[in-house]
């Protein structure tokens, strides 16, 4: 009998997330996340996709969901992909600014929100890898990264370029 092989193809799984900061120069506004995926850390507001959804879609649905306020327009500033060491799956964050928005930022289950000075931003209290990207955002560059985490504190790997168009 002939012998056959049998080719396995391995494909990273790849996990789409929105994160959506608000920032009226000179302040910008974080919410320090209550529950779950980096509780304990001032982020922007975002999360997974839903069925179906457009990542803008996804992206205003969390902004409401979080902080009850109706993101107007949305301009897409960057992606990073995050991996953590021994997990192939491949975290591609979406990140974008948000210009206008109606509502008064509110309190919900997961999120806190507060104003922030964009002089006394509270990198010490946020993902690792914000203190290398955020102040491209804020000076309204568009970026793209890696970053590999060995755990929730510490990046082993990383590259972040800015990209003009
Ligand atoms: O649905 P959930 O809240 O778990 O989504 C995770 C959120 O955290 C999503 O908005 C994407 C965002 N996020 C990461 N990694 C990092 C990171 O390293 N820095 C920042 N600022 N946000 C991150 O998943």
């Amino acid at each position: 009998m002939e012998e056959s092989t049998i080719k396995t193809s391995k494909v990273t799984p790849r996990r789409p997330l929105t994160l959506c900061i608000i920032h009226e120069h000179p302040r910008v506004l974080l919410g320090m996340k209550k529950r779950g995926f980096g509780a304990g850390r001032w982020n922007g507001f975002g999360g997974k996709l839903k069925e179906g959804e457009t990542i803008e879609d996804a992206a205003k649905r969390e902004v409401l969901e979080e902080i009850s306020v109706v993101a107007r327009d949305l301009e897409k500033r960057g992606i990073i992909e995050f991996e953590f060491q021994g997990n192939p799956e491949i975290l591609e964050v979406h990140i974008f600014r948000v210009n206008g928005f109606s509502g008064t930022p509110k309190e919900s289950e997961e999120m806190k929100p507060e104003w922030f000075h964009v002089d006394q931003i509270p990198y010490e209290a946020m993902w690792p890898d914000d203190v290398f990207w955020l102040p491209l955002f804020l000076k309204g560059k568009k970026f793209k990264g890696r970053f590999l985490f060995g755990d929730n504190d510490s990046i082993l790997e990383q590259e972040l370029s800015e990209q003009n168009d």
